[in-house]
């Protein structure tokens, strides 16, 4: 592999990058993200995506949920809330990114669901029980239309490969590189330091973050920023890659000037993407 395509992503590149703000732009420049997932037993992780997504200049965050979770939900008034009994292709059609499985739960109603939701051709972001739901039969993979983008942190990886974490964990580029371009997807090996592949098998590591984020919910943020900077940046592949970054940014800048390691949570993480996105415009 040579320098460009395994590199670290620089301050320089986020910059490059990253969309322009427009004098003259309106919700609809910045498009519509849908985020599905929740259930009764983890209302937060759903919450923490739609944090995420509305703290990344989302034109309009909706998220999608089953009725019983309803009740369980705090959304920020920004949020619009579609219920999955409303789930229809032609609904799909109206959001420019979707992000389905924070909070998911496991149960064979949300694997119908899931499969159903993978029949768009917009571009779908997996992480969490959507990774554990699509371990069950990857081949849904093989007829997606749209662009795929696959979040898993080292254990998620491992269901979706049948390999162990330590296999994966001794050759992660390698084991990546081959699952990306195998399935035509993109791939962000979450960990201290991710890996974010492309379905062509370019590479780049990113090495922005720190252990505040290794705390329950600090996946389900970065899920709701991703989604959005997909959408919106230069292409998929370096707006999964400014997510990652900015995510790990926002938490250095929180355990360099007000938190410590131990007590910052991923709702103070969430507001510290202030200060990462002013450092890149
Ligand atoms: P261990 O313990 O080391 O064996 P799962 P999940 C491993 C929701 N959440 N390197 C580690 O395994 C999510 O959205 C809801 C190596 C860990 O215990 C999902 O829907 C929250 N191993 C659902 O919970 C907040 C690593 O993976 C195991 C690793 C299940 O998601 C929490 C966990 O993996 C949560 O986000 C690494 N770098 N990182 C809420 N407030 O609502 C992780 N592991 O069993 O797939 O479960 O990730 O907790
Ligand atoms: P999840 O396991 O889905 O909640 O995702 C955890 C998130 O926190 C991922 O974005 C990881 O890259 C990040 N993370 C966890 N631990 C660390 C660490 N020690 N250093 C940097 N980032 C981390
Ligand atoms: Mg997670």
């Amino acid at each position: 592999l040579d320098k460009i395509s395994r590199s670290v992503w620089q301050s320089s590149d986020v910059r490059r990058t990253l969309i322009k703000r427009e004098r003259f732009g309106h919700k609809g420049t910045y498009g519509h993200v849908l985020l599905i997932g929740g259930c009764a037993d983890m209302p937060g992780a759903i919450q923490l995506s739609a944090r995420g997504a509305l703290k990344s200049g989302a034109g309009l965050v909706s998220v999608m949920i089953d009725r019983a979770t309803r009740p369980f939900l705090q959304l920020p008034h920004e949020v619009m809330t579609r219920t999955s009994e409303q789930l229809s292709p032609q609904l799909l059609m109206n959001y420019q990114a979707i992000a389905v499985g924070m909070g998911f739960g496991l149960t064979e109603e949300k694997q119908v669901l899931f499969q159903q939701i993978l029949t768009t051709n917009a571009p779908v972001l997996i992480d969490a029980d959507g990774l554990t739901l699509l371990a069950r039969d990857i081949s849904i993979l093989n007829k997606r239309q749209g662009p795929t983008v696959l979040t898993p942190h080292p254990k998620e990886f491992a269901r979706l490969t049948g390999r162990t974490v330590e296999e994966i964990k001794t050759d992660p580029f390698t084991v990546t590189k081959v699952f990306a371009k195998e399935y035509g997807v993109y791939l962000v090996l979450k960990g201290a330091y991710t890996i974010i592949t492309s379905p062509t098998g370019d590479q780049v590591i990113n090495t922005t973050g720190n252990s505040a984020l290794s705390k329950g919910g600090s996946g389900d943020i970065l899920s709701g920023i991703a989604s959005v900077r997909m959408m919106q940046d230069e292409s998929i592949f370096p707006g999964l890659c400014n997510a990652v970054y900015l995510h790990g940014y926002a938490s250095d800048v929180a355990v360099k000037e007000e938190f410590t390691a131990f007590d910052i949570t991923p709702t103070d993480v969430v507001e510290k993407l202030s200060e990462a996105y002013r450092a890149f415009i």
